[in-house]
């Protein structure tokens, strides 16, 4: 279960209660420090990155068009007067949802899975496991998009749960989740087979235990030779403190609009990088510093034709404040749901 919190921000999780993070004595810091982008790309193009662990939140889905949380103006924060709740992170409260579930499935109808694609960002991961370098992606993200660019379920770490199963939350009693959706999606209740409370889908919730998926962490983050962290306000605990977890020597890069967590201290870490400003601008150039660019647009050319579902239909997602250009290009497109992740993993092997 998550630790109490100072900024409660989301589920299961706590946020704000960093330990080793004393940002009081943070000093403003440069945009970019030490050629944060070249110098990483350097260490992969000389095969020193071989174990990569990427740690996501919110921002990687901004361009997919979803808000995230914290950021002025556009952030489901700043935009919570429609749920009718008495402070934001209410949406993510077990007891809140308990007495109130409907401003959580409001929210929920539209960050459900079939409303938004993957854009570069998730692409670019991709690649890292394509290239047989990913050692696992932990997202705190509950939009699916990480799966539906095909980065495959071993490894992928879904930190703080997912639309793809539900449960009463009183009992914990499954439910199948086409029906969770169908009820949520449709204004309705879904309840419980077995006592009748309210069933929600597993999201973690603040106060609500991680997935035991999560505990993979204590032996991958010993391991990791890079990490990479983007799109986080490296607020809600115990997700943020993982960044902590990695060897003193690993290089980490934070790809971010501003610094978080420990890249907010002067100096930084030795073998720490930052690279800020729109993510997937960054990424991009990050791609291309790599060489990976034509390949990503490949991937995601074959991605969106072969495997990814049309949008649902009608479908108009109440939050989406921020559609990108990119999203927006790629409306239809048809196809199963499988992905070529088989490929990536013989790729990988
Ligand atoms: P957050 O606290 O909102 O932080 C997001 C971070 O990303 C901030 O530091 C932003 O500055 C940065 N950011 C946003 N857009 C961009 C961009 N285009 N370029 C560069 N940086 C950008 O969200 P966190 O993920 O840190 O918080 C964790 C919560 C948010 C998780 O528990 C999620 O469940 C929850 N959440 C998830 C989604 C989703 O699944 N897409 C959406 C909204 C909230």
């Amino acid at each position: 279960m998550l630790n109490g919190s100072t900024d409660s921000s989301q589920p299961g999780h706590s946020s704000g209660s960093r330990s080793d993070q004393d940002t009081s004595s943070a000093l403003p810091v440069k945009s970019s420090s030490r050629g944060g982008l070249a110098s990483v790309a350097r260490l992969v193009k000389l095969g020193r990155c071989k174990k990569v662990v990427v740690v996501a939140g919110a921002g990687i889905s901004t361009a997919s068009g979803i808000p995230d949380f914290r950021t002025p103006g556009t952030g489901l924060y700043a935009n919570l007067e429609k749920y009718n709740i008495p402070y934001p992170e209410a949406v993510f409260n077990i007891d809140y949802f308990s007495n109130d579930p409907q401003p959580f499935f409001s929210l929920a109808k539209a960050l459900y899975p079939g409303s938004h694609r993957p854009n570069y960002i998730h692409y670019f991961i991709r690649m890292l496991h394509h290239k047989g370098l990913l050692l696992r992606m932990y997202t705190q993200n509950i939009d699916g998009l990480e799966k539906l660019c095909g980065i495959p379920d071993d490894k992928l770490v879904e930190a703080h749960g997912s639309f793809a199963t539900a449960s009463c939350h009183l009992c914990y009693t499954a439910y199948p989740a086409e029906d969770a959706k169908h009820a949520i999606m449709n204004d309705n209740v879904p309840i419980c087979t077995f006592c009748a409370a309210t069933v929600k889908p597993d999201v973690v919730f603040f106060g609500e235990d991680l997935p035991q998926k999560y505990f993979l962490h204590t032996k991958d983050f010993p391991k990791a030779d890079l990490l990479i962290i983007m799109g986080t306000s490296l607020q809600i605990e115990p997700f943020a403190s993982l960044v902590n977890t990695v060897r003193s020597t690993v290089p980490r890069l934070l790809l971010n609009r501003h610094a978080v967590g420990p890249f907010e201290k002067v100096p930084l870490r030795r073998g720490d990088h930052m690279e800020l400003g729109d993510l997937e601008d960054t990424v991009r150039r990050f791609a291309k510093i790599l060489g990976w660019s034509d390949e990503i647009e490949e991937l995601m050319r074959s991605q969106e034709t072969l495997s990814i579902p049309p949008l649902m239909s009608g479908q108009t997602p109440s939050v989406e404040t921020c559609r990108s250009k990119q999203g927006a290009q790629r409306a239809a497109s048809s196809g199963s749901e499988e992905t070529d992740s088989e490929t990536d993993s013989k790729s990988s092997a």
